[in-house]
């Protein structure tokens, strides 16, 4: 038992084994509706990272804590093993992509063993095998089927360096560089797959509002990806054109448009490309809709203003996006920061229309004729009131949007997203063959559900696409003609296998179908779901989508994957985020090995809340070790004293032992509310004063505390950590004498809410706070003894009354109260200070429970100041005494 450590590494396999003997963590198909906790399956990179670490120790500790408190659980784990960098490590190293990626499952794995993960292994899921990949391929198929896979000509992200398409967030930057390698990015025309997610643009909206236990910023940024904009489509009249339509967000504004604009692939442009030089110039050459700033050139057309007329000169300009409305826009200048910035350039007209309102304030504010902004710098962009727009002049913009959109001839509201379809298409090896095949005759065929899996050949270490080099393998028969037809050669997007991995845990085992319905139905949603905040966009949405279309087209019965989401803060060192790239890498491996897996563990989550950043700390990481290690001792004295002198009665303080009993309380009621809601560093916190109460306690009785609270007050303390401390948890339950495991133990139970626990402890913290003032004020040496008088009772009734009260004057009402009215003078006095303080006013305990914890504290105070405390009732005093003191601050009496 050196002050040093202790043998972490015995304590941690020989508990790792038990719960393997056990099958601890094993979740059986009958239980009706687990508690699901999962984390967001890593990427098989090699080696876990302390990001890693963290996410799981969030999951583990609050499964293990669901458990304690009866629930069954389901907690899973697997492997999210395609992807680019297993097929560059593979050619960095002359093995296969495969090889690879089961050489790092299998490290990564023992790793989460060593760090005492509990995971139901029996449910391990791992997406490059085809067991898991079949189900990718009948997702794709049941989509097509359902006419939510589209086949189209695509402008896509191209990273010349990856050979790979790219989808729009995994293209970083104002430089547009690809995620992985960091190379500029480019744009190439190619045939790909499309998951129609628009269709559901507006449940995916929608339903945000219902994701109560998500973080509002993750929230946010669902809405801001989808990008829902209600507006208005006008039409624009465009001589030998016909009718063409332009989307906007403010028909209110349609008085200041001065141009009007297409994009440089709007079906026009792309005729003025054949008969104009300029236009033909400006596409090819110049036009680039990265760039920053607005480029265009003007037509020979114009196009009228459906609402005044005017003749508007036609630019095709880069700026008009083709997949945005209806890739045409009215300019107006003066109230759109870009269409301001083109205007200047082009030298256009700037003519404001919407004015801020008067200021309410001015004399005649009703009269008042607003004063048109100035625009001559910059655009006016807030709603207001119109200015020089005819008939609607005077109006708010609100209602001139209305009233515009319905007066004028082939307006529409309209709604506009951001979001864009899914473009699952990869050109690489390591993913899911999409499975269709190309027939000269039938076009693109799907491949027969009979003859899924479409299974990856081997892998070819080519610089293009291993699958394109894969002959033999890429030639087949067509499905539907027997003619000779060639595969698919691009594999599907890796967040393919992760938008919906959370339902293949719930029946890993089916390959008759891709999970088990009525299983999913009564397990699923994920009731908490932990992961980094960079899939808070592209991975949430599409598993909320998956599980929608899930819904629709195969009787999943819910619509929403994820019930609670937690997105972890980073851990850092000297606040920055680690990272292999900065060499400041911490490897949980060597911290396992110098301090154990429970003190990792215990660090990180004491270090802050789950969400936060902190701060790696080698020093925190000590000291952590050292609580643990002075933890063990403890117990292990505690143990060594009961064995030599089992029966010895202890020095039987009652009041201290009533003391600690009340601390065992509030620290277990205050630590279960705390890992409800994840705020680990809380409750444990709780748990590490506790422990140090408890060695407070034994040296004040000298060795000797009551053997019962003490026991009570360790074992609570051992339950507390079990969550997060697991390995050391077992041992300790042991030693103090308990059977069976501690991950099937009980949460302690205690018979006080929170409520009370914490006014009781903020009772005994205040008056020890008035001691110290009094006796520092009063300039007291050595004081004699100390009262501490409790509230009479009327005075606990007349605040009890005043929170109550709704009348307006207090005091009458309290004076109607006869045992109040009584006190007279004393009751008045009292009752103004309540009518003072009404708004602030809050519960207290009652009389009894106030004078039942000061006494189990009073020796506290003793200990502190060297003299006797008395703890007397009001009515053991002379009036003047009680009542100085009131409900919640007793009044306090020191003889010198
Ligand atoms: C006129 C107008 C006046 C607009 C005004 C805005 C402000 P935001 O700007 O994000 O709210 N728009 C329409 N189609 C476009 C396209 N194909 N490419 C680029 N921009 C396009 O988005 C809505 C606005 O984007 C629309 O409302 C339109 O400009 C522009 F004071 O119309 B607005
Ligand atoms: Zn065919």
């Amino acid at each position: 038992m050196s002050e040093e450590g202790y043998d972490h590494a015995a304590v941690e396999r020989r508990w790792q084994e038990a719960w393997d003997d056990a099958d601890a963590y094993r979740t059986s198909d009958d239980v009706e509706d687990p508690t699901y906790v999962l984390g967001m399956y890593p990427y098989p990179s090699g080696k876990l990272h302390m990001g890693h670490v963290r996410n799981y120790t969030i999951t583990d500790a609050y499964a293990r804590f669901r458990r304690m408190q009866g629930d069954d659980v389901l907690h899973p784990m697997g492997w999210d093993a395609f992807g680019l960098p297993a097929e560059n490590a593979a050619k960095e190293r002359d093995t296969n992509p495969r090889d690879w990626t089961l050489d790092c499952i299998d490290t990564m794995k023992g790793q989460m063993e060593s760090m005492g993960f509990g995971y139901d292994w029996d449910r391990e899921v791992t997406t490059c095998e085809p067991e898991y990949y079949q189900w990718n391929q009948w997702l794709f198929r049941r989509f097509h089927e359902e006419g939510l896979a589209e086949r189209r000509d695509a402008d896509v992200n191209w990273c010349p360096s990856c050979e790979t398409v790219l989808a729009d967030e995994q293209v970083e930057g104002d430089a547009e560089l690809c995620w992985r390698c960091d190379t500029p990015v480019e744009q190439r025309e190619l045939d790909q797959w499309f998951l129609s997610i628009t269709d559901y643009a507006d449940e995916l909206v929608d339903y945000i509002d219902e994701l109560e236990g998500w973080p509002d910023s993750v929230r946010q940024m669902q809405r801001n990806w989808i990008g829902r904009q209600h507006g208005t489509r006008l039409t624009f009249a465009v001589d030998g054109h016909g009718d063409v339509e332009a989307f906007t967000t403010r028909a209110d504004t349609v008085y200041g448009a001065t141009f009007f604009a297409l994009a440089p692939d709007h079906p026009i442009s792309e005729e003025l490309i054949q008969s104009d030089e300029a236009v033909h110039e400006f596409v090819h050459e110049e036009a680039d809709p990265e760039g920053d700033e607005p480029n265009g050139v003007r037509t020979d057309l114009t196009a009228t203003n459906p609402v005044t007329g005017e003749e508007l000169p036609v630019f095709v300009a880069d700026f008009v996006l083709s997949d945005v409305g209806t890739g045409a826009l009215m300019g107006v200048p003066a109230h759109d920061q870009r269409d301001h910035d083109f205007a200047s350039k082009m030298g256009l007209p700037i003519e404001p229309v919407v004015a801020p309102e008067p200021e309410a304030d001015d004399a005649d504010a009703s009269d008042a004729e607003p004063e048109p902004p100035d625009v001559s710098d910059a655009a006016w962009p807030e709603d207001g009131v119109l200015v020089n727009s005819g008939e609607y002049s005077g109006l708010d913009s609100e209602t001139a949007r209305e009233r515009i959109t319905a007066d004028v001839d082939g307006a529409e509201e309209a709604t506009q997203y951001r979001l864009r379809d899914w473009g699952i298409s990869r050109q690489r090896y390591w993913g899911t063959p999409i499975p269709i095949i190309h027939c000269d005759d039938c076009g693109p065929v799907l491949v027969p559900e009979e003859d899924l899996p479409v299974e990856l050949p081997e892998f070819i270490n080519t610089t293009g696409n291993p699958l394109d080099a894969a002959e033999e393998w890429k030639q087949t028969t067509c499905p539907e003609c027997g003619a000779d037809a060639t595969r698919e050669t691009d594999t599907m997007d890796t967040f393919v296998d992760s938008s919906w991995y959370f339902l293949r845990y719930v029946s890993p085992g089916r390959d008759d179908v891709p999970f088990d319905l009525d299983r999913a139905n009564d397990w699923m949603p994920v009731d908490q779901y932990v992961g980094g905040i960079e899939h808070a966009v592209m991975h949430l949405l599409y598993s909320r989508f998956v599980t929608k279309t899930l819904a629709d087209f195969e009787g999943l019965a819910e619509r929403e994957p994820f019930t609670n989401l937690l997105a972890q803060g980073m851990v850092q060192l000297e606040g920055q985020k680690m990272s292999k790239s900065k060499g400041n890498v911490v490897s949980p491996q060597r911290i396992v090995e110098e301090y154990g897996a429970d003190t990792a563990r215990l660090f990180m989550m004491q270090a802050a809340q789950p969400e936060r950043d902190f701060d790696w700390s080698e020093e925190g990481v000590r000291s952590t070790y050292h609580f643990l290690t002075r933890l063990k001792n403890l117990v292990e004295e505690f143990d060594a004293d009961a064995d030599t002198d089992a029966s010895s009665g202890a020095s039987g303080d009652d009041a201290v032992a009533g003391y600690v009993a009340d601390e065992i309380d509030a620290t277990v009621a205050i630590a279960r509310e705390e890992y409800d809601d994840l705020t680990f560093n809380v409750a444990l916190r709780e748990a590490q004063d506790l422990v140090g109460t408890l060695r407070q306690y034994r040296e004040f009785t000298d060795g000797e505390p009551d053997p019962d609270t003490f026991q009570r007050g360790l074992e609570a303390a051992v339950r507390l950590l079990a969550p997060v401390t697991p390995h050391l948890a077992e041992e300790l339950h042991g030693e103090l004498g308990n059977e069976g495991l501690v991950v099937d133990a009980d949460w302690p139970s205690v018979d006080v809410d929170r409520e009370t626990a914490e006014k009781r402890r903020q009772l005994v913290e205040n008056t020890r706070e008035d001691v110290r003032q009094i006796i520092d004020v009063a300039g007291i040496e050595e004081p004699e003894r100390i009262d501490v008088v409790v509230t009479p009772e009327w005075k606990y009734d007349a605040l009890e009354l005043a929170i109550e009260s709704e009348a307006d004057n207090l005091i009458s009402e309290l004076m109607q109260e006869s045992h109040i009215r009584e006190q007279g003078d004393a009751a008045a006095a009292y009752g103004q200070d309540l009518q003072a303080e009404r708004e602030a006013l809050s519960h207290t305990l009652e009389p009894d429970a106030e004078y039942d914890a000061l006494q189990s504290a009073a020796w506290l105070i003793e200990r502190e100041f060297d003299a006797p405390v008395r703890v007397v009732r009001a009515d053991e005093v002379e009036e003047s005494v009680a009542n100085k003191a009131e409900p919640g601050r007793p009044a306090i009496e020191i003889e010198e």
